[in-house]
């Protein structure tokens, strides 16, 4: 059952030199996250669509896990099934870091879609060229990624664990996106803990019982070393 659940945005990349959407004032590859990341964007310009992605997918590749990765991996070596990573990132560096119980809510930039058969295969290539569908043949494949307007994956999964949480902690992140900015309100109606790691305030610190300054790299390890010397203690 899961007794600990832990959201994490971009910051906890950000040190491994992955960019944060809000940072350098929330360009990537010179656009704005909110007018690529829309299917509206994709009908009307799916080319740029997909070069932004393949170009983070390349970006990605060539970065490694931080010590905040490394500290969530080794809680749940640790833990189990009692912890539960909820990621709105579309990198795989908690899985690169040794993570296995981890929830991408917003798609992973590892798998692609088809938008002919819904299959959707793990990729690591471009997606610009247009390759097959390895299900279906057609070339329709686009990012696996939930995009601004699009549910979600796993939310019944996600509020089932919410409900049954002891501890809730986000981590890096700045709070700007539902559902996942309202995890935190959920999780403490239902008598959860909840706590924040973030290099600065975030849109959704007041809503935390304790939230800690400073680096994902220096916090995280920290905050894992605390919960494992006191079982006892919840945050
Ligand atoms: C949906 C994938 C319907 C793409 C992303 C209320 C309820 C429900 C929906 C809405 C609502 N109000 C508005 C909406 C609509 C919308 C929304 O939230 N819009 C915003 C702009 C207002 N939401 C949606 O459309 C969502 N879908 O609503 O479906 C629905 C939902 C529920 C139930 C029924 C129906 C889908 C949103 C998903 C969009 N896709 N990502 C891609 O990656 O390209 S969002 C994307 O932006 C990320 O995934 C992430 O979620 C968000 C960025 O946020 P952060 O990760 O927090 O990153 P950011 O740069 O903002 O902040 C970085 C933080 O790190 C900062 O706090 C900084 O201080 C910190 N930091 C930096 N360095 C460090 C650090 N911390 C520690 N250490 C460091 N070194």
């Amino acid at each position: 059952m899961t007794r600990i659940i832990v959201l994490t945005g971009a910051g906890i990349s950000a040190e491994s030199g992955v960019p944060t959407f809000r940072g350098a004032g929330g360009l990537w590859e010179g656009h704005r996250v909110e007018d690529v990341a829309t299917p509206e964007a994709f009908a009307a310009d799916p080319e740029t669509v997909q070069r932004f992605y393949d170009a983070r997918r390349r970006a990605v590749a060539s970065v490694a896990p931080n010590p905040a990765h490394h500290a969530l991996a080794a809680l749940e070596r640790a833990i189990g099934d009692d912890l539960l990573v909820v990621t709105q990132n579309i990198d795989d560096l908690h899985e690169r870091a040794g993570s296995s119980r981890v929830l991408h809510m917003h798609g992973e930039l590892g798998r692609a879609r088809c938008a002919a058969c819904g299959e959707r295969p793990p990729v690591q290539d471009d997606l610009l060229p247009g390759p097959p569908c390895p299900a279906c043949g057609e070339r329709m494949l686009r990012p696996d990624v939930v995009w601004f307007g699009e549910l979600p994956y796993g939310l019944d999964e996600i509020d089932a664990a919410l409900a049954a949480c002891d501890v809730f902690v986000a981590i890096g992140t700045s709070g700007a996106v539902y559902p996942a900015a309202g995890f935190v309100l959920t999780a403490s109606a239902l008598g959860a803990s909840t706590l924040e790691l973030n290099l600065a305030e975030s849109e959704i610190t007041p809503f935390f019982a304790e939230s800690r300054l400073g680096p994902a790299s220096v916090l995280v390890p920290e905050w894992v070393r605390e919960l494992l010397a006191a079982p006892s203690r919840t945050t």
